[in-house]
């Protein structure tokens, strides 16, 4: 023993005999009253313990990917007086080109305000079962974010049987190599007719303006009887990622219409990936790589890739974070997410390798199934999900 340890060895035992010091013992062995930035090397509890190990910070306000979120009115769209018949949801990505912010989104403008989904039988050509049937591709544009110009129709309905004819809904953006491609979902019979929901379909064009070529081709199609998207392929969802188009996608599954065993649909996320926008989409051999979640939206951050888990499953309320863009944790635990969020995310397209995060993006209200009016409006959200909030220096982005 040396001398120095010799000494500590006396003055311990002489504390505790004496008592003096025993205040001080006790002090520290506790957790610190400065919470340390750093996991301290102490027993922990379970619950201190993954406050370390799963968030970018042990305290909330300092975790980038922990926000809250603003809402405001969006001006430039009309709802006929709120009565059900015309319903603006499930916006796309916000992109700037030419000098303007474009989205793209659901536009239904019917007769009457849709029937809901356990009516779906008795939909007509006029009548729609869901906020989403007889619906269309539009667009729209602003110079500021807040106040919208709707341009119009972007993808129309093709004529029966061409996939689509029912509706076409639920669009994303994605920009490749200098060409333009809308993702959207294809119904050939009315939402909620049967459990066979819709697959993805497509089309292109060289400026956001149109005119768009739809491909009138399934582009990712449902999965096989017995897998998990057999159903539905919904929300598509692309980002260029590693020279490729990352697509992530939801579908509902273990449901069986009018089941009293299996009543409720799960809803989880998946990922396919192509090298070209036409496809062919190789569906990831890992999927889901979400276990919750509704609506896609997901934006680059930092060496990977962010998304809001809203609505359903075990880990809604959640925003999680894939270094390698498949594997996700729980990055922060949040409320009042932004529904079928589409961010403006500069850097969705430019195959960054270092995501920057988002500042804004447009989303949708809908009113509960089952109300007398039954429409959906697109609103503004703000977050402040970006390195560039935290990092004052880095303010160039999202201009
Ligand atoms: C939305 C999206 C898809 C579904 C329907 C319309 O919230 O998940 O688009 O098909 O609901």
């Amino acid at each position: 023993m040396t001398l120095t340890k010799q000494l500590t060895a006396l003055f311990c035992l002489a504390t505790t005999l004496s008592g003096v010091g025993a205040e001080e013992q006790n002090v520290s062995s506790a957790f610190p009253y400065d919470l340390p930035k750093e996991k301290p090397d102490m027993p922990l509890s379970r619950a201190v313990a993954r406050n370390y190990d799963n968030y970018l910070s042990p305290r909330q306000e300092e975790n980038e990917l922990y926000s809250l979120f603003k809402y405001t009115e969006l001006k430039g769209f009309d709802y006929n007086g709120g009565d059900g018949t015309i319903s603006r949801r499930d916006p796309s990505k916000v992109i700037r080109e030419n000098g303007k912010y474009y989205v793209w989104y659901t536009k239904r403008d019917t007769a009457s305000k849709p029937l809901g989904l356990s009516r779906a039988k008795l939909a007509t050509d006029t009548i729609p079962s869901a906020d989403w049937d007889l619906a269309e591709v539009w667009y729209a544009t602003s110079k500021d974010g807040f106040t919208w110009e709707e341009q119009g129709v972007a993808v129309p309905r093709p004529p029966k049987p061409t996939i689509g004819w029912r509706s076409v809904a639920t669009p994303d953006i994605l920009k490749f190599k200098g060409k333009f491609y809308l993702y959207y979902q294809g119904f050939s019979e009315p939402s909620g007719f049967s459990d066979n929901d819709c697959p993805v379909i497509m089309s292109v064009a060289d400026s956001p303006d149109g005119p768009w070529t739809a491909t009138n081709q399934v582009v990712i199609p449902n999965g096989k009887k017995g897998e998990w998207d057999q159903n539905a392929i919904h929300d598509p969802h692309p980002i260029v990622h590693d020279g490729k188009i990352y697509l992530y996608y939801k579908s509902d599954f273990d449901r069986i219409r009018g089941s009293k065993d299996r009543p409720q649909a799960v809803r989880m996320q998946g990922l396919a990936i192509a090298d070209n926008p036409f496809g062919p989409f190789e569906k990831h051999p890992l999927n889901p790589v979400l276990n919750s979640g509704h609506e896609t939206s997901l934006f680059p951050f930092k060496e990977g890739v962010a998304a809001l888990v809203i609505r359903d499953g075990n880990e809604r309320s959640t925003i999680q974070y894939a270094a390698d863009w498949v594997n996700f944790e729980i990055a922060s635990v949040v409320e009042l997410m932004p529904n079928a969020a589409g961010f403006y995310a500069a850097d969705a397209f430019t195959d960054t390798k270092y995501g920057r995060g988002v500042t804004w993006g447009i989303s949708h209200f809908t009113q509960p199934s089952g109300w007398e009016k039954n429409h959906s409006i697109l609103t503004r959200f703000d977050t402040d999900l970006s390195l560039d909030i935290h990092d004052p220096e880095m303010k160039k982005h999202n201009n």
